[in-house]
C-alpha cells in the first residue's frame, strides 16, 4: 500500500467535490444493503464510470446502471482519470470509481476487494472532508491489523499483494476538515473490473 498524504492541493480538493456535486445530482447516493441479510450499510453510496459497484440482497456486483434511477453512471471525470494515470502508471484506465460517503458515525467493517475479474490491477482511492481512521490487515482475516489516518487529498493506491489485503474503516473524526459544508468524508474507490 502506498499512502500520498496531502497530494491534492485544496483547489484541486475543491474542483472535485463540485464535480462530485454534479455527478451526485443525476446519480444520487442510496443506502445499500449487505447481501442474505439485508441490514444496511452506514456508509451511502453511489458511482461513476461504465461500471458501478452494488451490494443488495441478492450479493455484489458491478452494474452499468444506478440501482434506483436504472440510468447509466455518470462519466468519471478527466481529473479523476488523470490522477490514476498519474498515480497507479497503469497503461489502461479504471471502469468502476465507487463514491462513499461516510456521516459522523458511519463505518465500514473489514472486508477484501475481490469482486473485480482484474485481479492484478491496482486500486486507487482518493480521500476528501473529514480525517477517516483506516483499518489495514493482511491477507488473511486473522492478520494482523494497524490504523492509518486518511486525510482530506491523501491518495492511497493498492498494487501488488496490499490489493488483496483486508481493509475497513473503524470511524469518522468529525471536524477535522472544512471542505464540505455538510460535513463527513468522501472517499473515491477507482477500480478495473475486467482485464485490461
Ligand atoms: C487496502 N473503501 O470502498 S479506501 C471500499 O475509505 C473501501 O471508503 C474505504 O474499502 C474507504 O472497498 C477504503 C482505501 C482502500 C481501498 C482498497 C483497498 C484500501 C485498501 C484494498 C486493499 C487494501
Ligand atoms: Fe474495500
Amino acid at each position: 500500500m502506498r499512502l500520498l498524504p496531502g497530494h491534492l492541493p485544496i483547489e484541486q480538493q475543491r474542483h472535485l467535490v463540485a464535480a462530485l456535486r454534479v455527478i451526485l445530482d443525476r446519480a444520487p447516493l442510496y443506502h445499500p444493503v449487505l447481501p442474505r441479510s439485508g441490514s444496511p450499510y452506514s456508509v451511502r453510496m453511489s458511482n461513476c464510470g461504465p461500471l458501478g459497484w452494488l451490494s443488495d440482497r441478492n450479493g455484489y456486483r458491478y452494474s452499468p446502471t444506478h440501482p434506483l434511477t436504472g440510468e447509466p453512471w455518470p462519466a468519471i471525470p478527466p481529473m479523476v482519470l488523470d490522477l490514476w494515470q498519474a498515480a497507479t502508471g497503469a497503461a489502461f484506465p479504471p471502469e468502476a470509481c465507487l463514491i462513499n460517503y461516510y456521516g459522523p458515525t458511519a463505518r465500514l467493517g473489514l472486508h477484501r476487494d475481490q469482486d473485480e475479474a482484474a485481479k492484478e490491477a491496482p486500486i486507487l482511492s482518493i480521500s476528501l472532508g473529514d480525517t477517516a481512521l483506516f483499518r489495514l490487515g493482511g491477507p488473511e482475516r486473522k492478520s494482523p491489523t494497524r490504523s492509518v489516518k486518511l486525510s482530506s487529498g491523501d491518495l492511497v493506491v493498492l498494487s501488488g499483494a496490499s490489493r488483496h489485503w483486508y481493509h475497513g474503516v473503524d470511524r469518522i473524526l468529525p471536524g477535522t476538515s472544512q471542505l464540505l459544508a455538510e460535513g463527513g468524508r468522501f472517499n473515491l474507490t477507482l477500480r478495473r473490473v475486467t482485464p485490461p
